[in-house]
């Protein structure tokens, strides 16, 4: 069924470590061969042998407009006509700077770079630069993308620092890596009551995207914003997937929490490579060349891309649109919640703005723990089902999903109508 995807991968695989890159793209979570997509067009996806598909991964949730909308693409045409890029300020950058400071009013100063990795790595060097402190708290299960010190799970005590999950990370480079549970405010107490003095900064996707989907309590962020503000280290809120994704303000505008510094990538790159962090003034201005922080980057804050960026965030502003996705993305988990459901599969399903999840357990998990005893099984078989009628989800039943939208009644009915055959295919596993 999908001959040259299969012939393009054994290649690749000789050529590109494991044939893909970026580790989640191989399918590894659910078996099979990737799909090589050549091509992209509203809420639908086409592969190299022709294959069309809904698209519930908008590449890993950039594409909040779905595939190639005229706007996006007319202004990446004219931007590049003008030249790719300078390595020199841009009026763009200040429109970008301009229109992320007016939306998150927790964002008084914002820098430009080219990754969600990059601003959360930068974010953190400003957070210990600025207090003077080396302690990060992060949460198991929240990917802030593959620095060195944030690759890390929690060590084998409660309040233990953490050791390193990649090879390459010398465990003193994640010494300084606290592992707490995600919703546990006791924890986040405990932490502070053990190590303030030494923790620079807690961060955290203030809703989880990267372990599936969960949703924070909002006992939990409110612990954490008195015990950073109480202590003295900073809240860094890592909305690289969340922001502009599950409102306009991102989860701190949902949940009305003003963190200190603010992470952003995926929708303000429009699908470009953008990222970005920002935050107090008195915060940011530690940053070089006005103060002692150094970061930096040849291409940060290009043309092209942020001229995309700026594309997406028009239409994502106009008025109405974050109401329009986030009814499409319930009806999209209603109306799977109602096929397992005639199906007598255990399933769960829930979403936020245009971000969603999919579990195979009987209610959306809230912590970790829920989240790994989700039926990795089902999740797999469901998973090939519906890619064999024409729905392509993230290959992994840690992710998150996402809408867009392009997505209409057309592409929700035929989503329903195969997942139909796919719980019904389950039940009889
Ligand atoms: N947040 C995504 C993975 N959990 C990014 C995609 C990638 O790593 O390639």
């Amino acid at each position: 069924m999908h001959e040259r995807s299969r012939e393009l991968f054994e290649r690749s695989r000789r050529l590109i470590p494991g044939g893909v890159n970026s580790p989640v793209r191989a399918f590894g979570g659910v078996g099979g061969t990737p799909l090589f997509l050549r091509e992209g067009r509203g809420a639908r996806v086409v592969d190299e042998d022709g294959r069309e598909y809904v698209d519930y991964v908008g590449s890993w949730g950039p594409l909040i407009l779905g595939h190639s909308h005229p706007a996006v693409l007319d202004a990446v045409r004219e931007t590049a006509a003008r030249g790719l890029s300078f390595g020199a300020p841009t009026r763009l950058e200040l429109e970008m700077a301009e229109l992320l400071t007016s939306t998150l009013p927790s964002l008084e100063e914002v820098r430009l770079v080219s990754s969600g990795t990059e601003a959360v790595m930068s974010a953190l060097r400003l957070a210990r630069g600025h207090t003077g402190r080396a302690v990060i708290v992060k949460f198991e299960g929240c990917y802030h993308g593959h620095s060195d010190f944030l690759l890390v799970k929690a060590g084998s005590g409660a309040l233990t620092f953490g050791n390193p999950t990649s090879a390459g990370v010398p465990p003193e480079l994640t010494a300084h890596t606290l592992v707490l549970d995600y919703n546990d405010p006791q924890k986040v107490e405990d932490a502070f009551a053990r190590f303030g003095p030494r923790i620079a900064a807690v961060v955290l996707e203030p809703v989880a995207g990267n372990m599936n989907f969960v949703r924070p309590s909002l006992e939990f962020l409110q612990v954490l914003r008195r015990s950073c503000t109480a202590h003295g280290a900073l809240l860094v809120f890592d909305e690289v997937m969340t922001g502009f994704r599950v409102g306009p303000q991102g989860a701190q505008g949902l949940f009305g929490i003003r963190p200190d510094l603010t992470t952003l990538g995926k929708v303000i790159g429009g699908g470009l490579p953008v990222g970005a962090f920002g935050g107090r003034r008195d915060i940011m201005e530690r940053l070089a060349p006005v103060g002692p922080v150094y970061q930096a980057g040849t291409l940060s804050g290009n043309p092209v891309a942020v001229s995309a960026g700026l594309a997406t965030l028009k239409e994502v502003l106009k008025p109405g649109f974050f109401a329009r996705l986030s009814a499409r993305t319930d009806a999209l988990v209603v109306g799977l919640r109602r096929e397992a459901q005639a199906a007598g599969v255990p399933f769960s399903a829930a979403s936020l703005g245009g971000m969603f999840g999919l579990f195979f357990r009987d209610a959306p998990p809230a912590t970790f723990g829920e989240v790994m005893a989700c039926d990795r099984e089902a999740f797999a078989r469901f998973f090939h089902a519906m890619l064999g009628g024409g729905v392509y989800l993230a290959p992994s039943a840690y992710e998150a999903g996402f809408v867009s939208a392009a997505h209409g009644e057309a592409e929700l009915e035929a989503t329903f109508a195969t997942a139909r055959a796919a719980f019904a295919g389950l039940r009889g596993a």
